[in-house]
């Protein structure tokens, strides 16, 4: 690279630079928004009943009153509060196992209050995707669900 020191070159880079900043201005805004630390799909039938978090929400506007809450099936809509949010915190904990083959994937809202209850945020979108295992290989192969209720009616016991 010698002599290409020219005007030309310093102005191209000049405002090659510019534009770099324009564009990083505008993602750095977005960036701050995302207030987010991203779920880890989570196993079906693995207890993370004990975890601090499985995720994490937080706001920038953060610290002095903002207060956290979810929104969803699986916190708000049945099945309730499988999902629980610490409003203080922002972390999010699970309160059961999960059963992929009930639900697959959890799309809840997380929402960012202040202390008068206006959102200090866009909602943003949650989605917490549930591992699958192999736990539903049938038993009885080709035997219908409805013939082993009958042979077997609950409450009663056949003892030979
Ligand atoms: C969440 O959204 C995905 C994709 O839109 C969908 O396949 C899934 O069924 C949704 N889950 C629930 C519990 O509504
Ligand atoms: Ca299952
Ligand atoms: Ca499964």
């Amino acid at each position: 690279m010698n002599r290409i020191t020219s005007p030309v070159f310093a102005l191209f880079l000049l405002t090659a630079v510019v534009v770099v900043i324009a564009n990083s201005g505008d993602k750095l805004v977005r960036k701050k928004r995302e207030w987010i630390l991203p779920p880890k799909p989570l196993k079906e039938n693995v207890d993370y009943t004990r975890k601090e978090y499985i995720s994490k929400i937080r706001s920038d506007f953060e610290t002095k009153g903002i207060h956290y809450a979810l929104e969803g099936i699986g916190v708000n809509k049945p099945p309730f509060n499988v999902f629980v949010v610490d409003p203080d915190t922002g972390y999010i904990r699970v309160t059961k196992l999960l059963d992929r083959e009930e639900i697959d994937t959890y799309n809840l809202s997380g929402i960012a209050t202040f202390i008068d209850g206006r959102e200090a945020e866009k909602r943003i979108d949650i989605r917490i995707k549930v591992v699958d295992e192999n736990d539903n290989a049938p038993v009885f192969g080709d035997m219908e669900a409805g013939e082993v209720k009958e042979l077997s009616p609950p409450g009663k016991c056949f003892c030979f």
